[in-house]
């Protein structure tokens, strides 16, 4: 699915601002028709935004169900004979969007976009209201599973992930226009081979006739390096720049569609990394180069906005990367605004691209050890409406991302019930069906500390071993010896079963900036740097770890708990983004700095 761009041919316009917004607490607003009228009694709200703690009010921060959000949008007369499309980049957890009293668009799944042709709805040169009912409810037959309780107290929403339930228009939205006859999407697929790349390329047209479709790879500097005509091919490049880490190199494959005119009737360029990625053995190969990653988990998440997608936020992140020295980061627990995933690209900054899948499993609570006294997987939990759910979850991801070289891995799950038959028959098809999607890159889910290597039965379905692995808080706690000795002990046995690179993709330990402590105590700074170190130990010892990423970024918002001080603790960052200890000592040893 491609990106809105302005182009010769295109036009882009961004609905961001103030919008109206309401609550719906009994459910009435679709018998009211409310996409009919202006909303009664709205307040104003920025989109994007996550709703919940916009407003000082815990009606809204806690509500569960359908909200409604409310503009009108002056549609320019000169768009008369465009195809004129509503975009969302993306709505949580779904949505069903009106123009002016038509119904346009539905869609489910929170951290992916959607969009609905609206040329014959729209009236140019006038006002037009445009309307969207989001839904924040989780249940068992959506990514991510959740159920919705009828207490005396009103509804109550429950989810088995260890993240606050942000809803809401959390990225940009867009009217964007292209010709009728126009480019619907581009497949791009790289290659390297000595001092040339490769790059396979497939463009897929809409709207009647394409005419000739021509392409051009032109270099960072605008020159043309090749080109071909064609729906698909395969353009070579002599002297080739490579994408790679740190290096975010890219080309841009510009696209066009040619009548008889003088110009073209449709424009879209594409940035393209050129570069290569594989399992080889226990190495993990970018460019055919070994590749160890470092850096982090990370969250949408930050004080007021929630996970909405914000450009300040997005930069400052990167540059702490950058100041550590990290060189990759997870997109856990689903796929991230794709603004973050071009700043990659143009960073070189790697990423495990991941699903909205978390919380497959009933052995945890909340990401936490403690069983729900759910079945995982039964007729009334996750069940094959869940899976059919997470296989389209799966498709737009792929769909979305699949042309950014800095996503090098497709992570499908986080921490799913992994141990059991009924995981297996859940998970073979969903693997085979990402490699169908995808067969250019690897793709793994990440392994709970709960499915060690002896009771897991999925990892052979995947390229990388990925483990999440809490040595030192979940267990072990303040024990540093034992947890060292028990993390080595695990790792080998993994070594031992699969022989596929590792990549720790979650450790460490909650802290509490500003407690400190001369004796090894949890929650202090010097335990999470103790904690962090212990496992850098056994990494370095171990040839079949290619990676550390470590839980997590930065403190982050969850639902209340005993075991959570007002929100996760482990970041490295606090929410606002200020250093703790630790982020000192990663500092050291991943940028060798003094
Ligand atoms: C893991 C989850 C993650 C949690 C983390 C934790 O993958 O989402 O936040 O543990 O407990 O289970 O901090």
């Amino acid at each position: 699915m491609l990106r809105p761009r302005d182009t010769p041919t295109r036009e882009r316009r961004s609905l961001n601002g103030l919008w109206d917004f309401a609550l719906d607490p009994s459910g009435g607003g679709r018998a009211a028709a409310w996409w009919t009228q202006p909303l009664t009694g709205a307040r104003q709200i920025p989109v994007p935004a996550s709703y919940n703690d916009i407003f000082a009010d815990a009606s809204v921060r806690d509500h569960v169900g359908e909200v409604w959000y409310q503009t009108s949008v002056r549609v320019p007369e000169r768009w008369a004979g465009a195809r004129i499309m509503l975009r969302f980049d993306a709505a949580t957890h779904r949505a069903t969007a009106w123009v002016n009293d038509v119904q346009v668009v539905e869609h489910e799944g929170g951290y992916t976009p959607f969009e609905a042709d609206v040329s014959d709805i729209v009236e140019l040169g006038a006002e037009n209201r445009i309307t969207v009912a989001v839904d924040n409810r989780l249940s068992w037959q959506s990514i991510p599973p959740g159920y919705v309780e009828e207490t005396p107290d009103g509804l109550r929403q429950r989810y088995f992930h260890d993240f606050f339930n942000y809803a809401g228009l959390h990225r940009t939205v867009w009217l964007y226009t292209t010709p009728r006859s126009h480019v619907a999407d581009l497949t791009v697929v790289t290659g390297l081979e000595g001092a040339g790349g490769t790059v396979t390329y497939q463009v897929e047209t809409a709207g009647g006739d394409p005419g000739e479709i021509r392409v051009a790879l032109r270099d960072a500097e605008g020159a043309e390096v090749a080109r071909a005509t064609g729906g698909s091919g395969e353009l070579t490049v002599e002297g080739v720049h490579a994408w790679r880490p740190g290096e975010g190199y890219l080309y841009e494959l510009a696209v066009e569609l040619w009548g008889a005119g003088a110009s073209p009737v449709d424009a879209y360029g594409l940035p393209v990394g050129i570069r290569t990625v594989r399992v080889d053995g226990i190495r993990f190969l970018i460019n055919d180069e070994p590749f160890y990653f470092t850096g982090f988990g990370k969250h949408e998440d930050s004080a007021v906005r929630g996970k909405a997608h914000d450009d300040a936020l997005m930069v400052h992140d990167f540059a702490l990367m950058e100041w550590l020295g990290a060189n990759s980061f997870r997109t856990s627990h689903y796929p991230y605004a794709e603004e973050v995933l071009e700043y990659a690209d143009r960073h070189g900054i790697v990423v495990i691209d991941e699903t909205p899948a978390v919380g497959i499993n009933m052995g945890l609570s909340g990401g936490i050890f403690g069983a729900q006294g759910f079945t995982t997987f039964s007729e009334e939990t996750v069940n094959a409406a869940t899976q059919e759910a997470h296989r389209q979850a799966i498709r737009e991801l792929v769909a979305r991302d699949k042309n950014h070289p800095c996503v090098v891995v497709w992570s499908i799950a986080n921490e799913p019930e992994s141990d059991t038959p009924e995981s297996r028959a859940y998970f073979e098809p969903l693997a085979a069906e990402t490699r169908r999607l995808d067969p250019s890159r690897p793709v793994g889910f990440v392994n709970v500390m709960l499915a060690p290597a002896d009771k897991d039965v999925i990892s052979d379905l995947f390229d990388v071993l990925m483990l999440n692995r809490y040595y030192g808080w979940y267990v072990d706690t303040g024990d540093l010896a034992a947890a060292e000795r028990n993390l080595e002990a695990e790792v080998g046995a993994w070594v031992e079963k699969h022989g596929k690179p590792i990549i720790f993709t979650e450790y460490g330990a909650d802290t509490v900036a500003g407690l400190h402590s001369v004796t090894p105590n949890p929650w202090t700074e010097e335990y999470q740097v103790d904690v962090l170190e212990m496992c850098h130990r056994v990494f370095d010892r171990i040839d079949a770890v290619v990676g550390e990423q470590i839980w997590h970024f930065a403190d982050f918002a969850t639902a209340p708990g005993i075991m959570r001080v007002d929100g996760n603790r482990k970041g490295v960052f606090t929410r606002d983004r200020r250093p703790k200890a630790a982020a000192h000592m990663l500092r050291k040893r991943w940028q060798n700095a003094p």
